[in-house]
């Protein structure tokens, strides 16, 4: 699956490739996981999506050094030099009821902010698929069911910043862990995608196993880690419509509530903008 850049194309060289020694060699470090890293793909989740039409089995996981045509949800781009970021996809089949599956999106968001966290980083989740630190935006998921003869498979897929400089970031409300870094060094990329899976890891068994009571749980740590809850809000509803109301929490389906006109609505989906909260 190994497909070699032309040397113009080549990295600078403090932007280390992965090491994969260290992805392939540890079973014990990565329970369950098979990672395959790819010097260069279009998207990794179309990647991994067709690995699980034709029958792989949970657990592959895809990491493209290069993503040359990352996709957001709505067919937005989502774009990152080469070995600036980790943009990776993970084969899920959860044998939860489809009803959960909503949840799949905000507990690997959790998973994300929780690995960040743990590594030093003030982060925070957006609800209901981006991660921020200093309110900008670090990381997006992009969460696909997939259907296949083996029934259906989820593709997680996650893009973080991490040595991107403000120059080759796409919007103006992004940022990187080096640039929240204060001039430190990017962190090494390679423990940090050991550290993703592990927690994304976590949570997912967690989750899985833990049936009602795991999501009620699931809901309040998310809810407790969720930058949205709590601000005044403009959701963009798939409609079209825009909702104006303050986010009050997150229910047992993982819906945003929104509080407005004496009344609250649970969004299952939606683009959220942070409104400032008024004086
Ligand atoms: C997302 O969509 O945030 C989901 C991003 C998922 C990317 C991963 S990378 C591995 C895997 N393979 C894929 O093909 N995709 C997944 P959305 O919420 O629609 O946000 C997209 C918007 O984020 C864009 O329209 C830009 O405004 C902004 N954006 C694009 N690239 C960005 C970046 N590197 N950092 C921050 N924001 C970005």
């Amino acid at each position: 699956m190994t497909v070699s850049t032309s040397a113009d194309d080549r990295p600078p060289l403090d932007r280390p490739p992965l090491d994969l020694a260290v992805l392939s060699a540890d079973d014990a470090l990565l329970p369950g996981l098979r990672v395959e890293v790819v010097e260069e793909a279009g998207s990794t989740n179309a990647l991994v999506a067709e690995w699980a039409r034709a029958g792989e089995p949970e657990g592959l996981v895809v990491v493209a050094e290069h993503q040359t045509a990352g996709r957001g949800r709505l067919d937005r781009r989502w774009e990152t030099p080469p070995r600036a970021a980790l943009t990776f996809s993970v084969l899920l089949r959860p044998r939860v009821a489809p009803a959960s599956w909503p949840w799949l999106p905000l507990l690997s968001g959790y998973a994300v902010g929780k690995a960040l966290r743990a590594v030093g980083h003030d982060a925070a989740v957006k609800w209901p698929n981006d991660v921020l630190l200093g309110g900008r935006k670090v990381a997006g998921l992009l969460v696909e069911r997939v259907e296949s003869p083996a029934g259906p498979a989820a593709v997680v897929g996650i893009g973080l910043n991490v040595s991107t400089t403000r120059d080759e970031l796409p919007v103006e409300q992004a940022t990187s862990l080096a640039l929240e870094s204060g001039g430190a060094a990017a962190p090494d990329r390679t423990a940090l995608l050991v550290g993703l899976l592990a927690s994304l890891g976590e949570s997912y068994v967690a989750w899985q196993e833990g049936g009602a009571d795991a999501e009620a749980r699931l809901a309040e740590s998310y809810a407790a880690a969720c930058d949205t809850v709590g601000r005044d809000v403009r959701v963009d509803l798939p409609s079209g419509e825009p909702l104006h109301g303050r986010a009050s929490g997150v229910d047992a389906n993982g819906r945003l509530l929104v509080d407005h006109d004496g009344r609250t609505t649970a969004v299952a989906a939606g683009d959220v903008v942070h409104v400032r909260a008024q004086a």
